[in-house]
This record gives structure tokens, sequence and C-alpha cells, in this order.
């Protein structure tokens, strides 16, 4: 069994990357799950909650062994990987947008470290869920349960005070 890392800002951790993940376990992998600040994104959830929200909605669906909950600390990346003895990142594809967002990070960890970028394809259940655009419809009012498992929901909902 290999380690990969799983990096994101989960906030909130939704049912699209519980699926990425459950399927690269599946995949044969330990996933660890690294948690980032990303300053380049408005964030409402803060780390310790969404590590939280994340360890109990894997917990839920029985993927605690084969997973684990990760900050991942202030530098880059590819240290964190070679750190833990992970063999490549995995991230998730939803659109050609995020391709484009991705490729240059891929090419640039592969550069720095020869470190792999792993691409799933989204479900397309899936497809249309980011963590944006849920905190917008949560803000407003909207109906986000469906999107989210159980844990991250009441994180938001504590988080905004909506009920
Ligand atoms: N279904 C399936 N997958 C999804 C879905 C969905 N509905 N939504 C999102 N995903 C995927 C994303 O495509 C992504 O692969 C993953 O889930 C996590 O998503 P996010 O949005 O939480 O992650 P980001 O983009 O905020 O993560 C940013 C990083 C942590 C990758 C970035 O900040 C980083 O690489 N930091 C390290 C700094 C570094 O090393 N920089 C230099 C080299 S690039």
């Amino acid at each position: 069994m290999s380690t990969v890392v799983l990096p994101g800002s989960f906030d909130p951790f939704t049912l699209g990357h519980l699926d990425l993940t459950r399927r690269a376990v599946a995949l044969g992998h330990h996933v660890v799950i690294a948690v980032s600040h990303n300053p380049s994104k408005q964030g409402l959830l803060d780390l310790e909650t969404r590590k939280a929200a994340i360890t109990a909605s894997l917990e839920a669906e029985g993927l605690s062994g084969d997973t684990e909950v990760r900050t991942l600390p202030k530098g880059l990346l590819v240290d964190f990987c070679r750190e833990i003895g992970a063999s490549a990142v995995i991230r998730g594809l939803r659109s050609q947008l995020d391709l484009a967002y991705e490729e240059p990070m891929a090419r640039m960890n592969h550069h720095l470290a020869s470190t792999d970028t792993v691409f799933l394809l989204t479900d397309t259940a899936f497809a249309h869920i980011s963590s944006s655009l849920v905190r917008e419809v949560h803000a407003l009012g909207g109906d986000v349960s469906d999107m989210l498992p159980d844990a991250s929901l009441d994180a938001l909902r504590a988080a905004s005070h909506v009920s």
C-alpha cells in the first residue's frame, strides 16, 4: 500500500471530496488528507474545525483505517510529501477549468521534486459542487444538506449561525 497526499482547503469538506477520498482508497492507497490554509481563498471554517469535520466524515464512511487527516505545514507541498514518504499527490478534476488550475501546480511539483500528481475525474453526480459555491448558497439561505457529509453541515451551520 502506498501513501498518497490529497491536499486541499476543504472549506468545507464536501461529498465530492469524500468521493475522491473513497476512490483513492479503493485504488489501494493510504490517503493523507492535508488540510491547508489557502491565502488566495476567503475562508469560513478554521483549520481545526475543518479537520474535525473531515475526521468525523471519514469515520462515518468506515474510511478511518485507510486515511489520516493532517495539517499541511506552511511551505512546499513536495517537502511534505517527502517528509511522510508519499509517492504521489491526488487531485480531482471536475472540468477543463480545474485542469487549467491544476496543470501548472502539477508541473511545478514534478519539476521541484519529481512528485507526480494523479488526477481522478469527478463523478458527474458531484461535478457541480465546490466548497466556495456551497458557502455562497448556504450564506444566502439555500439548502446544501445534500452536498455535504453531516459533520461538515453541522460545522457550517455552527460557523454561520444559520440553522
Ligand atoms: N468532486 C471531486 N473533487 C473535488 C470536488 C468535487 N465536487 N471539489 C473539489 N475537488 C477536488 C479539487 O479539484 C482538488 O483536487 C481537491 O478536491 C481539493 O479541493 P480544494 O478546493 O479544497 O483545494 P485547493 O485548490 O484549495 O488546494 C490548494 C493546495 C493545497 C493544493 C495549494 O494551496 C498548494 O499546493 N499548497 C502548497 C504550496 C506549494 O507547494 N506551492 C508550490 C507548488 S504548486
